[in-house]
């Protein structure tokens, strides 16, 4: 019997003493000490009653146990839904909740605030911290190392991602393993990797860059990451000598030009930067030349359907454009009212199709039929253009979505929020430029009819209940917001009037 998935990334390496892992204090991880590990973790959550098809919810730290929790439920065909380690414990509950996961791992530190929950829901409760220890590894050490890899199907889930939305509620997209692999192997032949490859691994592992772009590409390469809690700029540049490829959201390219030590010197020698999550501005890519003599290979994907585009590994990689559709992609620029095709060179709304495209937001079934066509075909909500050479830019988003450092952010979310405090009437909050972090929140307020809300406790409401990353950075009160003729407000104004707040460093 198969399990694609685990065959493909995970089983081919069995046995292979050499490293998968380099670790930031020198040490490294075998591929078989890894694979054993996962193995040991997958016993543990079989012998805890999960079934396959069960939700395995991890909010955890990087470490080398938490991507082999990965490698375990792909192995025991649970489905993992990793968790930024930023959401507060009222948006872990309604993950928990939404996705009817049967076990959720937390670090040791969150176990008192999330146990409740946990018993609440029925869901069961194990820890792992960021040194690798916890109840979780406890238990699997005292397991065995081999385990018999439970049969999957390409359209078995492999992994849900929760996405946010435009109407406030996240909503869990569902990945089956064939989304995964098939978009893993085309890249990984798209960008050349192989065993030899060395990748500089910074990024976060609860989001589609780290975990599927980045680890599930070393995985069908065979190559080895070296295996960074965070962007730590002293590390990266202590580390890169030793990488041949590194993967990034523009904010790890803007902070490496910012420091002198980041040399043409240091990364003579490497073969690849790949960029995405996030638009990198046409200047940074050209900062980028001039400094190293190397040409970052930006590309463009979403949670809901993994990478779309891609500049070409040989061909130009063109500054400010995210490149061609990949092998296996369809992509057509529509009309967004019509969702006709509109000619070549103009702005339309980017829809995309092909294997990578995901099964659908989960139980809800109106939300996966406004935004996934029955010929498969999946609506991005991004606006590009695709020139007459082919390549295509993104311009836009026909979606009110803000981009902080590679986090998405849904504005309604947070003004929900905002709207519910005393003394205020309404609210609309907008991304602004900002030099660290391409975006930034920013909020205006309007105050009810003679009252004088206080900003700081209107501040400190929105603080309490949403990841750091989503915190308005500023709020400023405002008399009215600008509204068209039929009473939307008009963001791009409001963008457009606070454009320079945040712009400098
Ligand atoms: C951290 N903070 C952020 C933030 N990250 N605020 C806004 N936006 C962010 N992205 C907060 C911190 O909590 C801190 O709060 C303050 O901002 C400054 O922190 P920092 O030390 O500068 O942050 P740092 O740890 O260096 O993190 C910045 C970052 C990180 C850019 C390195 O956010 C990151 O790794 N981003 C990558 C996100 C990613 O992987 N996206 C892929 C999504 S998948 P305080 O209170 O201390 O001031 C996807 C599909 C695709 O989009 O195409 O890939
Ligand atoms: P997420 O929901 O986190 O998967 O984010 C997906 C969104 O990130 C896309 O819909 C785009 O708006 C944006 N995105 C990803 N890559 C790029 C890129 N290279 N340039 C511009 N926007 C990007």
């Amino acid at each position: 019997m198969v399990n694609p998935l685990f065959d493909r990334l995970f089983a081919r390496h069995s046995g292979r003493g050499d490293p998968f892992l380099h670790l930031p204090d020198g040490s490294t991880m075998s591929y078989a000490d890894f694979l054993g590990q996962a193995a040991r973790i997958a016993h543990v959550l079989r012998d805890a009653g999960l079934q396959p098809g069960d939700r395995v919810a991890a909010q955890v730290e990087k470490s080398p146990q938490a991507l082999a929790l990965y490698g375990a439920c792909a192995q025991g065909g649970f489905v993992f839904l990793p968790l930024n380690t930023a959401y507060t414990v009222d948006e872990l509950t309604y993950f928990f909740e939404d996705s009817g996961a049967a076990l959720i791992v937390c670090d040791a530190g969150q176990a008192a605030a999330l146990a409740p929950i946990a018993d609440r829901l029925g869901a069961q409760l194990e820890t792992l911290n960021a040194d690798g220890s916890g109840s979780l590894t406890g238990k699997a050490a005292s397991r065995p190392d081999s385990f018999a890899t439970v049969p999957r199907g390409p359209d078995d889930l492999a992994a849900i991602l929760y996405t946010s939305g435009t109407t406030g509620r996240s909503k869990g997209a569902m990945l089956s393993q064939d989304n995964l692999l098939s978009n893993a192997e085309t890249l990984a032949d798209y960008w050349r990797f192989t065993a030899r490859d060395v990748l500089l691994h910074a990024l976060p592992i609860f989001h589609t860059h780290g975990l599927f772009v980045a680890t599930n590409v070393t995985l069908v390469a065979g190559g080895s990451m070296i295996f960074l809690p965070r962007l730590d700029i002293d590390r990266m540049i202590a580390w890169l000598p030793k990488a041949t490829t590194m993967m990034g959201v523009p904010t790890f390219y803007t902070r490496l030009l910012d420091d002198p030590r980041f040399t043409r010197d240091l990364v003579a020698h490497m073969r690849l930067f790949v960029s995405g999550s996030a638009p990198l501005l046409a200047e940074t890519h050209i900062r980028f030349e001039e400094r190293t003599g190397h040409r970052i290979l930006e590309r463009y994907g979403m949670t809901e359907t993994n990478m779309n585009t891609s500049n070409p590994y040989d061909g130009e990689r063109r500054a400010g454009t995210v490149g061609f559709p990949l092998p296996g992609v369809d992509l057509k620029v529509c009309d967004p009212e019509t969702g006709a095709e509109v000619p070549t060179g103009e702005v339309g709304q980017i829809e995309v199709r092909g294997r990578n495209v995901f099964k659908g937001y989960w139980q809800m079934p109106d939300k996966t039929a406004a935004e996934l066509r029955a010929d498969g075909f999946f609506i991005t909500g991004d606006l590009g253009i695709r020139d007459a050479d082919g390549y295509v830019t993104i311009v836009g988003r026909n979606k009110d979505l803000i981009i902080s450092g590679g986090y998405n952010i849904y504005p309604k979310e947070i003004e929900l929020i905002l709207d519910e405090q005393p003394g205020v009437l309404e609210s609309a909050v907008i991304g602004v430029p900002h030099a660290d972090f391409g975006e930034t929140v920013l909020a205006l307020i309007v105050a009810e009819p003679g009252a004088r809300p206080d900003l700081e406790a209107v501040s400190a409401a929105a603080r309490a209940r949403l990841a750091r990353f989503k915190h308005p950075r500023r709020l400023i009160l405002v008399d009215e917001l600008p509204r068209n003729t039929m009473g939307k407000v008009q963001k791009n104004i409001l963008r457009d009037t606070y454009k320079d707040l945040f712009a400098e460093a």
